[in-house]
């Protein structure tokens, strides 16, 4: 019978091979597709999300239990469309007007994948039109904004303001090195967050 803990642990040590081998066996040992993403895969990615708020681990470490995840998460796919398992919710994330910063917001990305979110990801140098647009179409209920650059930050209003003009029914979050939780009172969005693991919990507790 498939040990969901030694995914997880398999997770958390970045072994993509054995992510890959040991998700193919749950599936083929019958294991409910929810459980597997459940108990194993995002199970080991809160792991890493918590060790990476303690500064226990490393980006480069987060990114590669985060390969690890995505190679899990291509086999089990199928089996989760199959027994109807639907994402949370679904995240517009992005990197505002200006700024072509794009570390952070692919590193909270992947925690919010990990966290069973859906995360379309519309990239850097996004307007507000664009991040207006991929909320409408994709129906998400929360829009995620990431910006590094003192001189972007003020795009993160623009985006709220476009938000609340197109009234459009999301919740707002943002986060990147400059900006502060006074900041986000300041513009208006409904939360921040330092950190790709706290993003995760932020994000969850807006929903
Ligand atoms: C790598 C880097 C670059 C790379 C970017 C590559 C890439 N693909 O991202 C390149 C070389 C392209 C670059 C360019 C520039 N950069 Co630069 N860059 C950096 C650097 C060294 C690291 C940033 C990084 O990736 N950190 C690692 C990630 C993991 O951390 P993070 O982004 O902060 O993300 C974490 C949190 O902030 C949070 N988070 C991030 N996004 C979000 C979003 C949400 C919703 C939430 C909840 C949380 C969240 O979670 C993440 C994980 O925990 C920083 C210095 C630094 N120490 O920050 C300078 C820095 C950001 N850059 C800077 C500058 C000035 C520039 C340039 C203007 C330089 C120039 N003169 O051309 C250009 C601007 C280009 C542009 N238009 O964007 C300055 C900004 C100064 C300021 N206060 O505005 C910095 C601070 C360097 C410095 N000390 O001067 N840069």
């Amino acid at each position: 019978m498939a040990d969901l803990q030694a995914l997880a642990d398999a997770l958390i040590k970045g072994d993509r091979n054995k992510v890959a081998e040991m998700t193919k066996q749950a599936i083929a040992d019958g294991v409910p597709a929810k459980d597997i993403l459940e108990k194993g895969l995002i199970a080991g990615m809160a792991v890493i999300g918590r060790r990476f708020k303690a500064n226990e681990v490393y980006v480069l470490e987060v990114l590669i239990a985060a390969r690890a995840m995505k190679g899990g998460m291509e086999i089990l796919q199928p089996a989760l469309v199959k027994a109807g398992v639907e994402p949370i919710a679904t995240v517009v994330l992005g990197t505002v007007k200006g700024d072509l910063h794009d570390i952070g917001k692919n590193l909270v990305g992947m925690m919010f994948t990990g966290g069973g979110l859906k995360v379309v990801d519309i990239g850097t140098d996004a307007p507000a039109e664009k991040f207006v647009e991929a909320c409408k179409t994709s129906g998400a209920k929360l829009c995620a904004m990431s910006a590094l650059l003192t001189t972007t930050m003020p795009q993160m209003r623009d985006v709220i303001k476009a938000i609340k003009a197109a009234n459009v029914q999301v919740k707002t979050m943002i986060g990147g090195a400059p900006v502060t939780q006074s900041f986000a009172d300041e513009i208006g969005a409904d939360g921040y967050s330092a950190d790709a693991a706290s993003a995760v919990d932020l994000a969850k507790s807006l929903l």
